[in-house]
């Protein structure tokens, strides 16, 4: 039985990643950082208590900012591959968090890579590395590609900078197995609800049910190459089943505005919007509503801009080249992006329908 060790388990990603593996007969074990309240929701039904028969996914207590916590736990599991995934995500919180964020994202990196090293499992363990698309930042060519050059944009993109150069010269010295995934933005329900897609289909769920009256963003002029977590977890294992270990970019090749993401959420409840204004002064108010259950005034705004949500550097236009991808890895991602809209939007509907807007802790959400 093959053995995986994924860092970042209870994040999106991680949880798309633990069930995929263990539905193809993995053993699996994740690392999670002890919290004061549960922070497991995104892997609780696949947990089961260790002492129940066949159990093959375990949890450990970790940090990517010990490594000698990182050295125990692969020396205890000598997994066959480590996904790391783990991380400080958020590119707006890392303008506020620079030191922290270079230590988990680019320093944690090493750490794993140093310690597979020092317990030599150079040629057992193979590594993924959660590159990202922040890496271009600064428009340099379109569609972005693997030979692109990079320009990060933040501390969150310098940092894992040097996540994805320390993962291609242990690769190069050490003629280890690491590869890098360059991953432009994936979205699904079980996405940070600070992140903007999250953000908006909470946002529609909730006015929807008149528990919210407007939701407030930063720049609606970015533009993403947004795709579904689904399809990208399954494009990490990919990356490690190849014969020799190479970087890849995954994307869908579609880019899309944050406003026209505001439009189709909007949608799926049936109101259609109208924006007006530029920039700072933005607004979007309701034009009609087809949906009788969920009715909304005619000329209700839904929608405004706050500057405070802009970032003093920002990334303005992502757009990926799969190509690699789709012929190297035969990668298809199975979802478009009104698919993905679609069903966040409907799981955000049942989250506040179902939980009046309490969280397990009580608290209002
Ligand atoms: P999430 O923010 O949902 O999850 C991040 C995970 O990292 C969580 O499990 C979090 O734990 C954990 N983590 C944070 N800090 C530490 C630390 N100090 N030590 C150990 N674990 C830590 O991110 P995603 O699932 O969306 O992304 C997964 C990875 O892919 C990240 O590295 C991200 O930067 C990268 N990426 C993501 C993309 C996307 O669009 N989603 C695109 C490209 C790259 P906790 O739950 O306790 O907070
Ligand atoms: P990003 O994702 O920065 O691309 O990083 P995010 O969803 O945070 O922002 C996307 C774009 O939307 C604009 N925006 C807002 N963003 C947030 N979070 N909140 C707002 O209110 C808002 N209004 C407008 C942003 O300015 C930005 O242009 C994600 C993370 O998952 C990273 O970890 C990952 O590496 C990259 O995707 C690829």
């Amino acid at each position: 039985m093959k053995k995986a060790l994924i860092t970042g388990v209870t994040g999106q990603d991680g949880a798309y990643l633990a069930e995929f593996l263990l539905e193809k007969g993995y053993e699996v074990h994740g690392i999670k950082r002890r919290a004061s309240l549960f922070n497991t929701d995104r892997i609780d039904h696949i947990y089961k208590d260790l002492h129940e028969a066949n159990v093959r996914f375990i949890l450990h207590y970790g940090d990517l900012s010990d490594s000698t916590n990182i050295i125990r736990i692969i020396q205890e599991i000598q997994p066959d591959e480590i996904y790391n995934l783990g991380a400080m995500s958020h590119v707006k919180v890392s303008f506020d968090s620079p030191e922290y964020t270079a230590n988990v994202d680019g320093i944690g990196t090493l750490r794993i890579l140093e310690a597979v090293r020092l317990l030599g499992l150079t040629k057992k363990t193979r590594i993924y590395q959660a590159s990202t698309s922040e890496l271009y930042g600064l428009v340099q060519e379109v569609p972005q590609s693997e030979k692109t050059p990079f320009y990060p944009r933040s501390p969150y993109a310098v940092a894992k900078l040097y996540g994805y150069w320390i993962t291609v010269n242990y690769r190069e010295a050490y003629d280890m197995f690491a590869c890098n995934g360059i991953l432009f933005n994936h979205e699904s329900p079980l996405r940070g609800e600070t992140f903007v897609t999250r953000k908006i289909t909470r946002a529609v769920a909730q006015i929807a049910l008149k528990e919210e009256d407007c939701l407030f963003l930063g720049n609606l002029d970015a533009k993403r190459d947004w795709g579904h977590a689904k399809d990208y977890i399954e494009a990490m294992w990919l990356i490690l089943q190849q014969d020799e270990p190479e970087d890849f970019v995954i994307a869908t090749g579609e880019t899309t505005t944050v406003r026209d993401f505001v439009k189709m959420a909007f949608a799926e409840i049936g109101v259609e919007l109208e924006f007006k204004g530029t920039e700072e002064n933005e607004e979007a108010f309701v034009k009609s509503c087809s949906n009788p259950e969920y009715v909304l005034e005619i000329g209700q705004k839904v929608v405004a801009v706050d500057p405070k949500y802009y970032r003093p550097t920002e990334v303005e236009l992502l757009i990926g080249d799969p190509t690699k991808s789709k012929t190297k890895l035969g990668w298809e991602p199975k979802y478009d992006l009104p698919a993905l809209v679609k069903e966040m939007v409907q799981a955000d509907l049942e989250l506040f329908k179902n939980q009046s807007g309490v969280n397990k802790a009580g608290r209002r959400i």
